[in-house]
This record gives C-alpha cells, sequence and structure tokens, in this order.
C-alpha cells in the first residue's frame, strides 16, 4: 500500500514519569503530588491521601520501575525502530520540594543519562516538563498552581533542565494536557489541594472551583509562555509545543440545539487553551465563559504581553475517544470513568467506557489544521485493555493492533488532506498505570509488564503482539498496516 507518511515522520512512543519510573524516594527524590494517590478501579475512584507513607497501595511509588530499567527498555525502542521517545522529567528528582535553588545533581544525572542513552539508539527525545505532577511541597505550602509563585519555582525550574541539556534535546512540552486541570482534575494537573480521602478527579466543578482553577490555569499559561521564550533565547534550535487533551464533541442529532452544544464544548475544551499557546490570547468565548461563572480573572497587562510573546512552534495532544453532546439534559450520564454526555450510537466502547473513533482523529487533525496551520504532533493514542497471557506466555492482543491499524489509517488519510503532521508516539508504549484509576489493568503497552493492581510482579518487560505489527509499521513508514 502507498503511505502518505512523509519521510522523517517521527514514529514512537510515550511515557510519564509518576506513571512509569516508580523509585519514588531514590537518590534523592521528593514527593511529587502523583506519590499521594491511591489506586483505584473503574468504579472505585482514586483517593488523595496527605501522608504518602501510610499503609495502602500508592500507584506511583513502584509503577512499571522504569527507573530500574532504563537501558533494557530503552533497547526495546530501539528494536521496534522508535525515532521519537516522549518522556516526562519528574520536577522532584531535581526539585524534591519545588523551592530551592540549586538542583539535585543525581536528577540531573538520570535525564542526562536517558538522553545520551536515547541519542546513541537514533531516538529524539520529547520531553514533557509538567506531566500531572508537581513538588507535593509546592501544593502543600503554596497551594498549588494558585499561587503566581509558582510561575517562578517553574521558570527556575525550566530554565535548569533546558540549559543542562542544551544539545541533547530539541522538542518540549511545557505541560500535559493543560486543558484537562479546569475540565476534570484540579489536583492532578493544578496540584490544588484536596481535603485527606477525597476524590480528586471529578468531571463535575461548581464555579467556586472553577474560579480557582481558572486562576490556576492562568498561572500555567502565563509559566507556559515564559519558558517558550527562554528556550527560544537559549537554542532556536528548540521546538516548544503545547499539549492539549484532544476532546471530539458530535452532536447527538441534527437538532440545532445539540449542534450549538457540541460546538461550544469543542470550542471549550480544545481552544481555551489551544489559542492562548498558539494565537499568544484568550479567545472570545472564554469571557463569555468567564461571565455565565462569574470568573473573576486578573489578567495583568504584563501577562498579556508573556502571553503574546510565548506562543509554540508546534500543537501536540492526545486521542483517544470521541464524546457526544445532547441539550436534553435527561439524556446525559457518565459514559466513561471519566467522560459525560451520551453515548454515540455509531460507536463502540472500550470496558473502560471510551469510545473508537478514528475518524474523530482525522476530523480533529483537519480542525486543528484549519484553524492553526501548524505542525502537529499526535502525543498519546492508544487502547486501555485488559491483556490475558496464553497458556504458551504470549499475548495475543488483536483489538489493540486493530484499534492502532485504524488511528495510523486516520492519520494517513489527514496527512492526505493536506495535514502537517510531524509525529506519533502511542501511549504507555510499554504497560505503566492509569492516570486516571491507578490501575495496571488498563493496559495501553505494546509490550507486557509483569506486575498487578497491588504492585506485585517481576516486572519483567515481554513484546506483546502488537510489538512485531508496529515494528513492521514503523520499518514501512506506515505503508505496512496488515
Ligand atoms: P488513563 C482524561 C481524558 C483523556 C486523557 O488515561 C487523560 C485523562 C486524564 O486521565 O489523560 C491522558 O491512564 C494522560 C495520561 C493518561 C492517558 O491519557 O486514565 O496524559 O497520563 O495515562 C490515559 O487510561
Amino acid at each position: 500500500m502507498a503511505t502518505h507518511f512523509p519521510k522523517g515522520f517521527l514514529w514512537g512512543g510515550a511515557t510519564a514519569a509518576n506513571q512509569y519510573e516508580g523509585a519514588w524516594q531514590a537518590d534523592g527524590k521528593g514527593d511529587s503530588t502523583a506519590d499521594h494517590l491511591l489506586g483505584g478501579s473503574v468504579t472505585q475512584p482514586r483517593r488523595f491521601a496527605e501522608d504518602a507513607e501510610q499503609p495502602g497501595y500508592f500507584p506511583a511509588h513502584v509503577a512499571s520501575d522504569g527507573y530500574h530499567h532504563t537501558e533494557a527498555d530503552i533497547k526495546l525502542m530501539a528494536d521496534m525502530g522508535f525515532s521519537v521517545y516522549r518522556l516526562s522529567i519528574a520536577w522532584t528528582r531535581l526539585f524534591p520540594k519545588g523551592d530551592e535553588r540549586e538542583p539535585n545533581q543525581a536528577g540531573l544525572d538520570y535525564y542526562r543519562r536517558v538522553f545520551e542513552l536515547c541519542r546513541q539508539n537514533g531516538i529524539e527525545p520529547l520531553v514533557t516538563l509538567s506531566h500531572f505532577e508537581l513538588p507535593y511541597h509546592l501544593t502543600a505550602a503554596y497551594g498549588g498552581w494558585g499561587d503566581r509563585r509558582l510561575i517562578d519555582f517553574y521558570v527556575h525550574y525550566a530554565t535548569t533542565v533546558l540549559r543542562e541539556y542544551a544539545g541533547l534535546v530539541r522538542y518540549w512540552i511545557t505541560f500535559n494536557e493543560i486543558n484537562i486541570g479546569f475540565l476534570l482534575g484540579s489536583y492532578l494537573s493544578l496540584g490544588l489541594p484536596v481535603p485527606d480521602g477525597a476524590v480528586p478527579i471529578s468531571t463535575t466543578q461548581t464555579d467556586a472551583a472553577l474560579q480557582a482553577s481558572l486562576t490556576a490555569l492562568h498561572h500555567q499559561l502565563v509559566a507556559s509562555a515564559k519558558v517558550v521564550q527562554i528556550a527560544h533565547a537559549l537554542d532556536p534550535a528548540n521546538q516548544v509545543g503545547c499539549m492539549i487533551a484532544g476532546m471530539v464533541a458530535y452532536p447527538l442529532t441534527a437538532a440545532p440545539a445539540d449542534v450549538l452544544l457540541a460546538q461550544r464544548a469543542n470550542e471549550l475544551n480544545n481552544f481555551y487553551c489551544g489559542d492562548v499557546q498558539v494565537r499568544g490570547h484568550y479567545p472570545a468565548m472564554a469571557k463569555r465563559y468567564w461571565q455565565e461563572h462569574d470568573i473573576q480573572l486578573t489578567v495583568t497587562d504584563a501577562d498579556a504581553a508573556v502571553l503574546a510573546a510565548g506562543t509554540v512552534d508546534f500543537y501536540s495532544f492526545s486521542y483517544y475517544s470521541s464524546g457526544t453532546e445532547t441539550a436534553d439534559a435527561d439524556k446525559r450520564e457518565l459514559t466513561g470513568n471519566m467522560s459525560v454526555g451520551v453515548k454515540n450510537p455509531y460507536l463502540t466502547y472500550s470496558e473502560w467506557g471510551w469510545s473508537t473513533d478514528p475518524t474523530g482523529l482525522r476530523w480533529y487533525l483537519n480542525t486543528l489544521t484549519s484553524r492553526y496551520e501548524l505542525p502537529l504532533m499526535v502525543v498519546e493514542n492508544g487502547l486501555g485493555a485488559v491483556d490475558t497471557l496464553t497458556a504458551a506466555g504470549t499475548i495475543e492482543d488483536d483489538y489493540r493492533i486493530a484499534y492502532l491499524r485504524e488511528h495510523i489509517q486516520a492519520m494517513s488519510d489527514a496527512i492526505a488532506d493536506g495535514v502537517n503532521l510531524i509525529g506519533y508516539t502511542i501511549w504507555g508504549w510499554v504497560d505503566l498505570v492509569s492516570a486516571g484509576t491507578g490501575q495496571m489493568a488498563k493496559r495501553y503497552g505494546v509490550v507486557y509488564v509483569d506486575r498487578d493492581d497491588t504492585g506485585q510482579g517481576t516486572f519483567r518487560r515481554l513484546p506483546k503482539k502488537s510489538y512485531a505489527w508496529y515494528k513492521r509499521v514503523i520499518a514501512s513508514n506506515g505503508a505496512d498496516l496488515a
């Protein structure tokens, strides 16, 4: 089959430090907000614990033990032919509390080794500076991103990283899924304090909670723009992107009220943050939204100037599924462990209630191209599913192959539509802890990790059937999807 993927297209996979590395107290690492989250399931939400050393299961403490599997895991990626690896730096390995001036040398050394190994294996690192975590001390002592001083702490951390790894890393993402903070996770993404025992991931927020989330988000957006400017000033070769949770909303019917609602959801969920990071200012709809929810946001002239000067070089996003909107309030329901709306009768749903919709990815890529005309990267995509070892000790994950095949085909079609897509990193290329539920049983990897939902196992790596398949896809630059 012919391929539309351009020469030099970046193929790879992604992880996040707190879901993959474990080793939560190794070599001087401090505890991050993620280290305070207990395990959950699709029916049992994760809870927050102030004391991260109390008895109980904290998935991030061990995760996939990536910290102790660095060489082997990079070899596996190289063997698959990866040209890019998206990973995040744990802020707490460098600044255990977040407000220190001097970084922890052991933390700097660890990531230097990771980046050098990537380079030696022909893999371009794509580095997320903050992926759903910050030093817990910044939450406990400052109130997380609700405090403006976080901007300076983050800029200091980011500048340290940019200087330290100059020449080793060229592709940067400032914040993972920056739009999730006000939609789902004010603790997860913004580090806003929550009471002990609380469920920190929620699909509903009061206006007061929104006020706090949007204020904190504004601080992140300013911090992001500052870091974009610093990265460019330090080295014009640095490419910095935003990272948005890609959310596609369809109207349930052609009723104009449904269509309008879906449009508003698409605008709010994606472009509230996207416009700030790409265009350098809040879109008109943001002001309407603030009025409707009685939000008072302080955007100083200095903030506005920073936002305008710190626009990104590329737009990256995660894409898993699409949602459906209805104006009929009676029909709205919880469709998955984290999505509200209504089920789409034309789509099938995973065990976690997430729809499979490759056409939505093509729609999203085209929508972004029309709006921004920027290079795009799909930096998370994959299927969270239960995998079972066969008697022969293999994992025949044809469902995952089918999911990935359809989404790669959709990307190929979008490129033929005229989209400038430059890279693709599958989420959780190696099994890791779910952010939403804290489970290991929700597996995304093309490589299996032997451990269960209580943290027990050998942590042995085992390539699944999808591993050999993805390797062929990469070798053929997307031509061989069979
Ligand atoms: P899990 C919500 C909606 C879509 C993606 O999610 C989301 C979230 C927040 O969890 O998160 C991203 O692990 C995130 C990753 C995460 C992945 O999607 O809940 O960037 O950290 O693991 C998948 O199945």
